[in-house]
């Protein structure tokens, strides 16, 4: 397999089949790995039944209890390492806020780069259905983390990523601090650090139309204070 999508679900029974049967559809070699944290709307069963049409290709992850994004993440990219040989390991959100027809352009990217991030903030890209909160919410976490971590990409926060192997590999994702939405900047922290050569294409960020949001206060706070440590402490 050449390439592998990490995708975090809870309560994404109205979306995470579609979204499946897109990704499969790209004219890429490509699986997914689904992380369910035992979603009480029965996303889990949609996934088992994915996985019995493309034992292949669609893999559960089933996890007991909700332990959040990251943390979905971090248990879908080793699962990636250990049970495939896929060249490239990609992340991204079940909500169609990441649009699949991206990735085949994310891939070719990949022949020069280590890292490739779908990115609202380069030209051609932006945010569809995003109120001016949540625009300045986003855009404001993002020039903050740049300011004070030095980032060279646009956009620091965004989880749409095409990650080569290997750096996968070298992220070593149970030593990351971050359990909220922090963990896409500390991973992007150490990629740079490490000298990884990091790509934007622009995407079209588009709200979530069903389902819930969990974004929460306290995640934002979180990821504030996560910059100053990563800034303060440089590499662990
Ligand atoms: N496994 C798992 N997945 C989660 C958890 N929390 C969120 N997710 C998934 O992570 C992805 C991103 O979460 P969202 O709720 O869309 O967060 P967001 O994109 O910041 O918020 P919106 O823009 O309002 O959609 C989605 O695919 C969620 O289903 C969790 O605790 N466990
Ligand atoms: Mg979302």
């Amino acid at each position: 397999m050449k390439a592998i999508v990490s995708i975090p679900t809870y309560n994404e029974a109205k979306n995470i089949e579609a979204l499946v049967r897109q990704i499969l559809k790209l004219p890429v070699d490509i699986g997914v790995v689904v992380v369910d944290d035992n979603s009480p709307d029965g996303t889990g069963k949609i996934i088992d039944r994915l996985h019995l049409e493309f034992p292949d290709r669609v893999y559960h992850l089933h996890r007991d209890n909700k332990a959040g994004f990251a943390a979905a993440h971090k248990a879908g990219l080793k699962y990636a390492l250990k049970n495939t040989d896929a060249k490239y390991i990609l992340t991204m959100d079940a909500d169609f806020s990441h649009n699949p027809k991206y990735i085949p352009e994310m891939l070719v990217k990949m022949e020069e780069y280590d890292l490739i991030i779908g990115s609202r903030y380069v030209k051609g890209g932006g945010t569809k259905n995003w109120g001016i909160g949540r625009n300045l919410l986003s855009r404001g976490a993002n020039m903050y983390a740049r300011v004070i971590l030095g980032f060279c990409a646009m956009d620091c926060t965004g989880g749409f990523r095409c990650y080569r192997r290997e750096v996968v590999e070298y992220l070593d994702v149970e030593q990351l601090y971050s359990r909220g939405y922090g963990y896409g900047i500390e991973t992007l922290f150490k990629c740079q650090r490490k000298g990884y050569k990091i790509g934007e294409i622009p995407i079209i960020f588009v709200d979530r139309e069903y389902g819930k949001s969990k974004l929460s206060k306290a995640i934002a706070v979180e990821s504030f204070f996560l910059v100053l440590k990563l800034g303060f402490r440089g590499e662990k």
